[in-house]
């Protein structure tokens, strides 16, 4: 009897923290500038992902300088932190079953010169310092993005009403 209430609470568990992955997505100014926030966020839309949070801002270059503190050695940092800084954008989170991992796929590879057809950038940029968009690359880095572009009280609280026409369970 406990054995079947051990494995059911596994299952319960295992099954809510999976879809409860989230990842951080970011629409960077040439997305904006281009129009592109309507199509990129129905590609999550559409995808099942569970929209969390979202906002629409210009951020400075000490945030950005943050956000991408681990490519500071790299010498197209102070490209990357002027292009990112020079509009605004549309910082995003994104939940569900192996979201951070699938995120990065519906983006597409980094250079939109090797991202396949069919991703966001395989289909709507060309090049890597304007590829429109951005995404975790692991939980770790997920969840630091998420803190440093939100607080607890914009990650809101909601349940899909497909989210049965979604997920097994
Ligand atoms: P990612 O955005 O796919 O995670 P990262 O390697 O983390 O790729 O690089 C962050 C961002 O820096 C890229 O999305 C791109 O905008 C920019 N970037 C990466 N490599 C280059 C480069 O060689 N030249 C110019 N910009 C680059
Ligand atoms: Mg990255």
């Amino acid at each position: 009897m406990i054995g079947i209430l051990l494995y059911i609470f596994y299952f319960f568990v295992k099954t809510m923290a999976g879809n409860s992955e989230r990842t951080f997505i970011m629409i960077k100014p040439d997305g904006v500038q281009r129009g592109l926030v309507g199509k990129i966020i129905k590609k999550f839309e559409q995808k099942g992902f569970r929209l969390v949070a979202m906002k629409f801002l210009w951020p400075s270059e000490e945030l950005l300088q943050k956000h991408y503190a681990d490519l500071s050695s790299k010498p197209f940092f102070p490209g990357l932190v002027k292009y990112m800084s020079s509009g605004p954008v549309v910082p995003m989170v994104w939940e569900g079953l192996g979201v951070v991992k699938t995120g990065r796929v519906l983006l597409g590879a980094t250079n939109p010169a090797d991202s396949a057809p069919g991703t966001i950038r395989g289909d709507l940029c060309i090049q890597v310092g304007r590829n429109i968009c951005h995404g975790s690359d692991s939980v770790e880095s997920a969840n630091k993005e998420i803190n440093l572009w939100f607080n607890e009280k914009e990650l809101v609280q909601w349940t899909p009403a497909a989210k049965t026409w979604v997920y097994e369970d």
